[in-house]
């Protein structure tokens, strides 16, 4: 899979998506999305992937939209531009295998955006964050008006996105919008062994975790309830099979 913006590599199970423009810190363009598309597609399918990463190039994650493209652009062509970023990251949020966010620097507007469409996120301490968009009399279109708050709860929500202020990532920490912070000379280290951590359990319950959790916070808890029991009695003609055998046998489970 060879791009000009995204870099793609693999090594046992956990695959690294790198944004790769920084001349532009990351900025996301047609382009981007583009080939954004195309590789999830093709991710979608790979049977031998168990993690995804995704970190920025540079000294950002991503500084957002590109703005040198959106102001050429009218009503209909930003209306599209905000379904093409929606769709993108929904998609992203609906593959299968579990995405960590590795938030190398800024992370503004698009960019949190993009972590936030990720199942979690870890973040350099130089890392910042920031929904700048009304400081461009625009306001977050990639989800972030309705993903921020599921996240960080309303107030902070509303702070972020009304003042557009950066905030360090200590302060990202404190609000729930990040999961851990780290040395940046340690972030891709870190976001490897939690990946690996992640592809050392059974693949299919992990899909399922995520899978349950994910549609679980959308719907009714009763629902809810019964996705997880249904999901739950999956288990049982599947990993929970060797799972269970392999801690009674004290040795280590063998996935297929
Ligand atoms: N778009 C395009 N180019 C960018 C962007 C961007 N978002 N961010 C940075 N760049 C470019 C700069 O223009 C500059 O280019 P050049 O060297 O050619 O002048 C280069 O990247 C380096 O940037 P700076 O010189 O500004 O670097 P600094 O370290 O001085 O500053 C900042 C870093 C603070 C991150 C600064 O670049 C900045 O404020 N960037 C813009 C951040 C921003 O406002 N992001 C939000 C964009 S809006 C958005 O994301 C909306 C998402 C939803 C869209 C919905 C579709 C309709």
């Amino acid at each position: 899979m060879e791009y000009s913006i995204l870099k793609y590599e693999q090594e046992l199970g956990v695959g690294i998506i790198t944004i790769s423009r920084p001349e532009a810190l990351n900025a996301l363009n047609l382009l981007f999305f583009e080939e954004f598309d195309d590789l999830l597609h093709n991710l979608y399918s790979a049977k031998d992937l168990r993690v995804l990463i995704i970190i920025g190039e540079g000294k950002a994650f991503v500084a957002g939209a590109d703005i040198a493209e959106m102001q050429k652009m009218k009503v209909k062509e930003g209306y599209n531009f905000s379904k093409i970023g929606q769709e993108a990251f929904s998609k992203l949020v609906n593959i299968e295998v579990p995405v960590i966010a590795a938030v190398n620097g800024f992370a503004l507007g698009g960019g949190c955006e993009l972590a936030m469409a990720c199942d979690f996120r870890i973040a350099s301490s130089k890392a910042k964050f920031g929904m700048p968009e009304v400081s461009l009399g625009l306001i977050p279109g990639y989800g972030g008006t309705q993903r921020l708050s599921r996240l960080v709860g309303l107030g902070d929500a509303l702070y972020l996105v009304l003042t557009g202020q950066m905030i360090e990532a200590a302060d990202a920490l404190r609000i729930g919008l990040v999961q851990k912070v780290v040395e940046p000379e340690n972030l891709l280290i870190e976001a490897k062994s939690i990946a690996s951590k992640i592809a050392e359990h059974g693949p299919f319950a992990i899909k399922t975790a995520k899978k349950v959790i994910r549609k679980g916070y959308s719907i009714e808890i009763d629902r809810g309830f019964e996705l997880e029991a249904e999901s739950f009695s999956k288990m049982f003609e599947n990993d929970g099979i060797e799972g269970m055998k392999a801690f009674l046998e004290k040795r280590k489970p063998s996935w297929n």
